[in-house]
């Protein structure tokens, strides 16, 4: 039970539209995350995969726990920034 949430994070990565790749196209990598349960969740795992190499965009759907990340980033350094977020990948490439 968590008494505050930020219900509307700030998210300081740029929207996955505006990352395409050299030849026009945006390459995405969906994640299962587990445990995140309210946007400061959300907030702390986008900015966490945000600051991984590569990464140029994160969406995160909190109902699903699916993590979508824009970017040719490596997928252990992206699993990694979300347990440093305090977090758990189910799935990753
Ligand atoms: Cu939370």
């Amino acid at each position: 039970m968590e008494f505050f949430e930020v219900i509307a994070p700030p998210v300081t990565v740029p929207s996955l539209d505006t990352a395409p790749d050299r030849s026009g196209h945006v390459i995405t990598t969906t994640y299962t995350v587990k445990g995140m349960t309210c946007g400061h969740c959300v907030s702390s795992v986008t900015e966490e995969v945000g600051a991984v190499d590569g990464v140029t965009g994160v969406e995160v759907d909190l109902a699903t726990g699916r993590v979508t990340v824009a970017g040719p980033a490596d997928g252990d350094a992206v699993a990694a920034a979300v347990r440093e977020a305090g977090y758990e990948v189910v799935g990753h490439p």
